[in-house]
């Protein structure tokens, strides 16, 4: 008999889910990540109050979602007015001081146009105190980009986090990160948003590249989540720019614009032969590690252009397959038989 047959027998993982067909159908209440007690890893392990003040800010943010999944009717003034304290204040006041100066030469340029028009938008007060997400939604609606966020507990489960891009809608934490350890978190904080990932998602293209991973995942199987989730990471959240006419590599991934640690990493990747691989969103990615430190490579692109039509052409590449009832990993196994 023909051998290949056997290979096209279906895992159960292989299974297409009924896609949800608005952000309504999106769940934002499944967590992953750092538990109620934090782990030893965290900054605020062992840290009593700290893990309270998380808890409680991140339960205001279900809370939230509960109430607007009953209501079906989501508004942005809706989303919790948190009370930031002065040491939580201070702290932003540091980062995003530090932030700005670092980015001048290591961000791409899109980032620092966005991250300074957003602040334009908020005003004075954005500087100094911690912005409410309610504001940074309204300027991000009225934005090119035309995102809005909803407010998120901590990290979400992949492919409630993964769909919602594809409606053009980021989830956002809105604690505040340890404050022992301003330079480096390795859980997303309302700085990480802020200041990593709201300010490009100001930008048209930027945003349709977000959206193109988003629009990949709807239709995935389980067992092609986590490849999805990685193309996701190595753009969106550690992606580096090497244009040609630029000596060196320029941050976009929010894991990167959000760290101090992460952008002087950067900065001396090219001395300290870290390793810079091509995007190719079809091939297998390398392991996630992300609370064991800086990156130890960087995935590339040449232009938020580039990635835009390489994302483009893989959410229609996955939209299609997915439509066939062929996962990715199916698809990689089909054509290494053919070869
Ligand atoms: N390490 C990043 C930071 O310190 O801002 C956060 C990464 C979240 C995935
Ligand atoms: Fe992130």
């Amino acid at each position: 008999g023909n051998p290949n047959h056997r290979s096209i027998v279906r895992d159960p993982k292989d299974v297409i889910p009924v896609p949800p067909t608005s952000i309504t159908d999106v769940d934002p209440t499944r967590l992953l990540g750092y538990g109620a007690d934090l782990e030893e890893n965290h900054p605020g392990y062992g840290d009593d109050a700290y893990t309270q003040r998380r808890a409680d800010i991140g339960r205001a943010a279900t809370e939230f979602a509960i109430r607007v999944r009953r209501a079906e009717n989501e508004h942005e003034s809706t989303i919790p007015h948190i009370q930031y304290t002065a040491e939580e204040d201070a702290c932003w006041r540091d980062v995003l001081q530090t932030i700005k100066k670092k980015s001048q030469d290591l961000a791409c340029p899109e980032y620092n146009a966005g991250l300074e028009d957003m602040l334009a938008a908020l005003g004075p007060e954005a500087t100094t105190r911690v912005p409410q997400l309610a504001d940074v939604d309204k300027v991000l609606r009225s934005s090119p980009g035309q995102f809005r966020v909803r407010p998120v507990g901590g990290l979400l489960h992949p492919r409630s986090f993964l769909n919602a891009l594809a409606f053009s809608t980021f989830h956002s934490t809105q604690y505040v990160r340890h404050p022992n350890e301003p330079f480096y978190t390795p859980e997303p904080d309302i700085i990480h948003e802020l200041v990593g990932h709201l300010p490009l998602l100001m930008n048209e293209t930027f945003a349709d590249c977000v959206r193109h991973v988003g629009r990949a995942s709807l239709l995935a199987p389980e067992c092609d989540m986590w490849h999805l989730t990685k193309v996701y990471w190595y753009t969106v959240e550690f992606g580096v720019m090497h244009s040609k006419s630029v000596d060196r590599p320029l941050a976009y991934g929010a894991g990167v614009l959000s760290s101090i640690a992460e952008l002087d990493n950067l900065a001396g990747a090219l001395d300290n032969g870290v390793t810079f691989l091509p995007l190719n969103p079809y091939e297998p990615l390398p392991k996630i590690s992300y609370n064991d430190g800086v990156q130890k490579f960087y995935v590339s692109v040449q232009s938020l252009r580039d990635m835009e039509r390489k994302l483009h052409t893989f959410a229609d590449f996955c939209e299609n397959l997915y439509g066939q009832g062929v996962s990715l990993k199916t698809w990689r196994h089909l054509q290494s038989l053919k070869n």
